[in-house]
């Protein structure tokens, strides 16, 4: 018979999910995992935060499909076997509004909108100086689904855009660096950075002084941005701070933090300089993407490996 269908969320409200899913797969007989649930003939769960101690209770787990892109809240978890496959969330949905996010950001900084909400509260009228978008250099860390997206976006406004990944890639009209190696020079030619990496155990606070330090300090905005949307992880916050604070950084817009939500003592709210989103940067929706996690389902039950399925050593 076939297995069914578990939705294993908490932090966000599970009903829509199960509306899709009954609507999609009424055959795999979607369930929330709900106290007294029968989780015995449950073989896929898609899965965002799910309870801990969840993955365990499944005899028949074959795999979890992650309902974001980012998977570092499953690998880090301890009760899932081996052999379960895990699958990130790949959607055009998704993409798109993470690119919203990461050309808002840049276009705020860019734009100097900080500075102008601020004259409007006094009521002052002054036009500052604009550089054109094609004076600043964006780089971009991470050059996977939304890496590459982000880049295409910014550069048709005319940044000039250049990308970091683990892999060296070419992409047409786009500068690329990879690696260790390729790090410093990607750095010196950036003036606006924007992270879109998944934490790994490689990434992990890969934000700290030394890479605030190697960015670009001649450029037309009188100081490097950082745009991080990745995850809090990646990111040194006592670093971040202090660089935000001596000017190692003239600004930044951060999405993610190690601790979520961000405590309300946290110094990063009151920072003038810092722009705070409480990773909103793009939600999932259960109308744009429970198709997605239909079709890597199906797509394994072929043997076939879905698109977003995850090297689990290589964490992403
Ligand atoms: P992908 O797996 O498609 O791309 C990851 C990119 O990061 C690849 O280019 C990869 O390099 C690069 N990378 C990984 N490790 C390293 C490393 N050690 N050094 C250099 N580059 C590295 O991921 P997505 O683009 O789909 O998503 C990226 C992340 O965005 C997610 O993992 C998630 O954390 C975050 N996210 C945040 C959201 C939010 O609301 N704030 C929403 C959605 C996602 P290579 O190409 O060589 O493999
Ligand atoms: C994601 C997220 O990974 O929302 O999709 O953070």
């Amino acid at each position: 018979m076939t297995g069914r269908l578990l939705i294993g969320i908490s932090g966000w409200d599970p009903e829509g999910w199960l509306r899709r899913f009954t609507a999609l797969v009424p055959e795999r007989r979607p369930l929330l995992a709900g106290p007294g649930a029968d989780l015995s003939e449950v073989t896929h769960v898609a899965a965002w935060q799910a309870p801990a101690g969840l993955f365990s209770r499944l005899p028949r787990l074959e795999a979890i499909l992650s309902l974001g892109a980012g998977v570092d809240h499953l690998l880090k978890r301890d009760d899932i076997a081996g052999d379960v496959k895990i699958v990130r969330m790949i959607d055009p949905d998704l993409t798109g509004r993470m690119s919203e996010w990461s050309v808002w950001q840049v276009l705020d900084h860019h734009r100097q909108g900080r500075l102008y909400r601020d004259q409007q509260v006094r009521a002052h009228w002054y036009e500052m100086a604009q550089p054109a978008a094609s004076a600043v250099r964006v780089g971009i860390m991470g050059l996977g689904v939304l890496g590459l997206d982000a880049a295409a976006k910014l550069a048709s406004l005319g940044f000039r855009v250049a990308g970091w990944s683990r892999t060296p890639k070419q992409v047409g009209g786009l500068e690329t660096h990879a690696g260790a190696e390729g790090l410093s020079r990607f750095l010196a030619r950036t003036d606006i950075l924007v992270v879109l990496l998944p934490l790994t155990p490689e990434t992990d606070g890969i934000l700290d002084r030394a890479l605030f330090e190697g960015l670009a300090r001649d450029g037309v905005h009188g100081g490097p941005i950082v745009i991080n949307a990745g995850r809090g992880g990646l990111q040194n916050e006592a670093d971040l701070l202090a660089a935000l604070e001596d000017g190692t950084l003239k600004a930044a817009s951060i999405d993610v933090f190690r601790t979520e939500p961000l405590p309300a003592e946290s110094p990063f709210w009151g920072l003038a300089n810092c722009t705070v989103t409480p990773h909103a940067a793009a939600s999932s929706d259960p109308d744009a993407l429970a198709g997605q996690v239909v079709a890597s389902i199906a797509a394994l039950e072929r043997g076939e490996a879905p698109a977003g399925l995850v090297d689990r050593l290589r964490g992403y």
